[in-house]
């Protein structure tokens, strides 16, 4: 498999789940600014859309979508327990929380990149994630992770977003189990071995 991604974006989350699975795979370089391959490949030739994550299966086809991709990912190496089993709430409770994830925190998140973004309307998605993470910090209380007492792809995907907090000017500082949970993601081996591959850490 190939996993197209840019380093410390939003494709460090499928990434990282890569790593926690123990799965062989290739990952290719395309870069959210040129979106051109190191080789000079043009990415839109591969993912129209234009952005990563993007999951290139044996068989050449490809898979988009960072929380389709990661269930995917996490359902290779069910020994794992990335995801809890298809057809049980559980699973559907991790659909929540990559949901959550995805429309309420990374697309709050976006806006804060585009430097055409003028600084009042930054500022309503900074409140806005704010307000979000407040919410999450009450949701971790008592819990090692996301959902409960092991790490799932959710956790790789929120860890990889809030990553975002420090250089956009998210004030998370206060949120002590939000904080407590990213160290803790932090520290796993994978999530370190992902961040390093990605240079975002020696
Ligand atoms: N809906 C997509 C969004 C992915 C996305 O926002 N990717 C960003 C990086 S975090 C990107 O590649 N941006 C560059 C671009 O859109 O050209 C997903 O959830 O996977």
């Amino acid at each position: 498999m190939k996993l197209y991604y840019s380093p410390g974006a939003c494709s460090l989350s499928p990434h990282i789940a890569m790593r926690e699975a123990g799965l062989a795979f290739e990952p290719v370089l395309a870069s959210t600014k040129s979106h051109k391959l190191q080789d000079g490949t043009d990415y839109y030739g591969i993912n129209p859309l234009g952005y990563v994550p993007l999951l290139e299966l044996d068989d050449g086809s490809r898979l988009r979508e960072g929380p389709a991709i990661v269930q995917y990912i996490a359902d290779l190496a069910p020994t794992k327990n990335l995801a809890p089993a298809n057809g049980t709430i559980s699973r559907y409770r991790l659909q929540e929380w990559l949901t959550f994830i995805g429309t309420e925190i990374h697309k709050s998140y976006s806006p804060l990149f585009n430097p055409n973004m003028p600084e009042d309307a930054k500022t309503t998605f900074k409140t806005k994630l704010k307000s979000r993470y407040e919410w999450l910090d009450g949701q971790l209380e008592g819990k090692d992770y996301l959902m409960g007492e092991h790490f799932t792809v959710a956790d790789g995907y929120l860890f990889t977003v809030t990553n975002w907090a420090k250089p956009t000017g998210v004030d998370i500082a206060s949120f002590a189990n939000l904080n407590a949970w990213h160290a803790r993601v932090a520290a796993r081996p994978a999530v370190q071995e992902a961040m390093k591959a990605e240079g975002l850490i020696k």
